[in-house]
C-alpha cells in the first residue's frame, strides 16, 4: 500500500514561485513505489486545483499550475473529497501557509500534515512573539525594542531616543510579522530611523528595532519531534562588502559554508540553543535557527525559521545532506514525523471519563 500523499503549493504570497520551485524539488525526490503524489495548486488569487496523481518527476513548474476557471472554490471539499490522504506536504509561506492558518484547516480535518503545527507556525511567524519566548527559555538576544504603529503615531520622539539609548546605531527596522526580507532596513541616524519605521510601517502595525551587530550568521537545521536533532551548522558568507539586506540576500550574494568553520565547543553551544528554540515554540518537523556570532564568540539567536527554504541547494536540506541526511531521506523522515505526531494526538483523550 503506497502512502498517499498531498502537496500544497502555490499560494496567494510573494513567495508563489519559490514553492512552485520548491514543490518540483520535492516531488522529484519522491519515491513513486512508496508514494502516491497528489498535487493541489493554490493560484495566486488563492484558488485551489487539483491535478492528475504524479508518476514521475515533473519536467518545469508550468506542469504544476493546473488551469482552470477562476470561481470561489470550497477549500476543505479539496482535501475531504474523493482521496484520504495519509499525510499533506504544506509548501507554503507567508499570509497563508506558514503562519498557521492552513495547519489550522489539516487540524480541523484531522488530517496529519508535515512540518510545524498551528502554534510553532504562526509564534515564528511574529518576531515579538518569538524574541519574547527565547527571553523566557534564557536565550541570549540582541537588545531591540518593539512598539505598535499606534505607539509611534502618539509617541514618536520617545520611541527613537529609547532606541537610541538601549540600542544604539546602526539599527535593524523591521515588520514584526511577515517571514521574508520584506520592509526591512538599516537606519544610521535618526532621519533613517523615522523613514525606516514608516517603510516598515507599510507591511505591518508591530515594528521590531533591533541593535545592529558585527557577526558571523550561523544557521542550524533541527529536525525531529520529541527528541530532535541537531545538523552541521553552516554560515552564510556575504561575497561582496555590501552589506545592505537587498544586495546580500535578494541578489545571491553570498555563499554557504557547510559545515560552518566553528570548533566544537562553539557548536555545542548552538546545538544546545537550537534545540532550547525548537522546544520554546513547540515545533515539530523542523526549523531552521539562525544565530549571530560575534568576533569574542558570544551567540546570540537571531530567529528561526518554521518553514526554512527546501529546494536541494537551500541551507538546511544542505547542512542535513552534509549531516548524512539526503534531500530524499529528509522527506522521508518528514512524513515519518508526521504521522507519528497525528498517531500520538490520536491516543489523546479529550474529556475526562
Ligand atoms: F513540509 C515541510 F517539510 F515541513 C516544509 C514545508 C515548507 C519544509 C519547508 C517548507 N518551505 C517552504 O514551503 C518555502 C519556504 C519554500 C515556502 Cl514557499
Amino acid at each position: 500500500m503506497k502512502t498517499i500523499v498531498g502537496l500544497l503549493y502555490g499560494g496567494k504570497s510573494a513567495e508563489h514561485e519559490v514553492s512552485l520551485s520548491t514543490a518540483r524539488a520535492v516531488i522529484g525526490a519522491l519515491d513513486f513505489d512508496r508514494y502516491e503524489v497528489h498535487p493541489i495548486f493554490i493560484t495566486s488569487q488563492g484558488q485551489w486545483r487539483k491535478g492528475d496523481i504524479l508518476t514521475a518527476p515533473v519536467a518545469s513548474i508550468e506542469q504544476l499550475q493546473f488551469d482552470g476557471e477562476e470561481k470561489p472554490n470550497d477549500i476543505s471539499s479539496f482535501l475531504t473529497g474523493d482521496v484520504k490522504y495519509d499525510v499533506v506536504m504544506p509548501l507554503l509561506h507567508g499570509t497563508n501557509g506558514e503562519d498557521g492558518t492552513v495547519q489550522g484547516l489539516l487540524e480541523v480535518l484531522n488530517i496529519p500534515y508535515v512540518g510545524n503545527g498551528v502554534l510553532a507556525s504562526s509564534a515564528g511567524m511574529d518576531k515579538v512573539v518569538m524574541k519574547q519566548l527565547f527571553e523566557i527559555a534564557g536565550l541570549p538576544q540582541v537588545p531591540y525594542e518593539n512598539f505598535l504603529r499606534a505607539d509611534w503615531e502618539r509617541n514618536e520622539g520617545q520611541i527613537v531616543e529609547a532606541c537610541e539609548q538601549k540600542l544604539g546605531w546602526p539599527m535593524f527596522v523591521k515588520p514584526a510579522n511577515l517571514g521574508s526580507s520584506v520592509g526591512i532596513s538599516k537606519a544610521s541616524n535618526v532621519q533613517e530611523l523615522t523613514e525606516a519605521v514608516n517603510y516598515a510601517l507599510q507591511f505591518d502595525r508591530k515594528i521590531v528595532v533591533e541593535q545592529g551587530v558585527v557577526a558571523r550568521e550561523i544557521e542550524t537545521g533541527v529536525l525531529g519531534y520529541n527528541d530532535p536533532k541537531v545538523s552541521v551548522a553552516g554560515e552564510i558568507i556575504p561575497v561582496t562588502d555590501f552589506y545592505d539586506y537587498d544586495s546580500k540576500y535578494k541578489d545571491g550574494n553570498t555563499v554557504l559554508q557547510i559545515p560552518a568553520n566553528i570548533d566544537a565547543d562553539m557548536y555545542a553551544q548552538l546545538e544546545e540553543m537550537a534545540i532550547k528554540a525548537f522546544k520554546v515554540l513547540d515545533c515539530s518537523g523542523l526549523v531552521r535557527a539562525d544565530f549571530f556570532v560575534t568576533a569574542n564568540n558570544d551567540i546570540f539567536i537571531n530567529e528561526v525559521n518554521t518553514m526554512p527554504g527546501f529546494t536541494p541547494f537551500s541551507m538546511f536540506p544542505l547542512m542535513w545532506q552534509q549531516s548524512g541526511v539526503s534531500y530524499t531521506a529528509l522527506i522521508d523522515r518528514l512524513i515519518e514525523l508526521a504521522i507519528e505526531r497525528h498517531t500520538e494526538k490520536q491516543q489523546l483523550q479529550y474529556t475526562q471519563n
